[in-house]
């Protein structure tokens, strides 16, 4: 605490008020990086009764390792301030069809069940990275593959030029009750499920916005659908940001609204997480800033971050920008 905060506390005090001392930005609990511990990254929240759980991928790289994923977390807060930590809940080899790559993951549940849609990379019976389902009774796992094979395989979207472009799910359930699973990397997919969640129900439907790279994030607010997404304009731009897409339905049409954030400090990605809690939105995402030990955040140890999300009048989100303070500040003033 500085010189100021220490007088400010002591005249408070010296006024019979009640002293709380105020802490840095970036050192209250609940403020950025969420997790210091380890190096965590693509966030996805999910909202159970009146706990907020928050799924990550645990970042593992050493020195230039591009990404070294081994295994997925769960977290989870109560007022967006503590967190606990429940620890690893699945690994790749979980799915016996898969060898490696904990990359993005989303939880949701239905009936009292909870599936887990995941990145990982196939074993050689196919190229590339593949989407799995795993199925648990509690959000904090354990999960299970829910069908013993993957829900998607890269040959499933050819042509594709890139064995990584069956990556990055995203789980919706829409008023009808249809599951619609999103994901993507360069084209961005959508297809129904099946009402048991673990197999498609229709075509795969390819609904790809501008600049889109990766990390599709499905959610609906009042009447209206959104699609975010990382974004990468590489005419001018080195690092993704975050862009969106609102729709009418899930079926679209869906309308580019632009930019929602910038470029997460020191990180090439950065991965959108979005959730309603007690009333109040958040946009989960990483950046590279948190250093461990001699390890200094890198494009493979990034560090998971939330900031307030805030809709205009007429449902388009007011820009964020990533803070170290996150939620530990008031949300900008409209
Ligand atoms: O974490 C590995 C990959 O990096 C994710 O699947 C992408 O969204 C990007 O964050």
């Amino acid at each position: 605490m500085g010189l100021r905060s220490i007088l400010a506390v002591a005249a408070l005090a010296a006024l019979g008020a009640p002293v709380v001392a105020q802490d840095k930005p970036g050192t209250a609990p609940g403020s950025n990086p969420l997790f210091r511990e380890r190096f965590t990254a693509d966030p996805a929240p999910l909202v159970v009764g009146d706990t907020l759980y928050l799924y990550v991928g645990h970042d593992e790289a050493r020195g230039k390792e591009m990404f070294t994923m081994r295994e997925w977390l769960v977290y989870s807060t109560k007022d967006m301030r503590h967190w606990t930590d429940h620890g690893p809940i699945m690994k790749p080899t979980d799915f016996k069809w898969a060898i490696k790559d904990a990359w993005a993951s989303q939880v949701i549940e239905r009936d009292g069940k909870f599936y887990l849609y995941a990145t990982v990379r196939h074993d050689d019976t196919h190229k590339g990275n593949a989407i799995g389902v795993a199925v648990s009774d509690s959000p904090t796992g354990p999960f299970v593959d829910a069908r013993g094979s993957a829900l998607i395989t890269d040959e499933m979207t050819l042509p594709s030029n890139h064995p990584w472009s069956d990556i990055d799910p995203t789980i919706f359930i829409d008023d009808d009750g249809t599951p619609w699973l999103a994901w993507g990397n360069g084209n961005c997919y959508l297809a129904p499920l099946k009402p048991n969640m673990i197999e498609l129900d229709g075509p795969i439907r390819d609904i790809t916005p501008p600049h889109f790279e990766e990390a599709p994030w499905l959610h609906k607010r009042g009447d209206l659908y959104y699609l975010t997404y990382a974004s990468l304009d590489r005419k001018t731009h080195k690092n993704e940001r975050i862009s969106y897409a609102t729709a009418p339905s899930i079926e679209g049409p869906w309308t580019p609204r632009g930019v929602l954030t910038g470029s997460g400090r020191n990180s090439f990605t950065i991965h959108p997480g979005i959730a309603e809690f007690k009333g109040d939105w958040y946009l989960f995402l990483h950046n590279a800033l948190l250093s461990i030990g001699d390890q200094k955040g890198a494009i493979g140890r990034r560090a998971v971050t939330v900031e307030h999300l805030q809709y205009n009048p007429d449902g388009t989100m007011r820009p964020v920008s990533q803070t170290e303070a996150g939620v530990t500040a008031p949300p900008p003033a409209n």
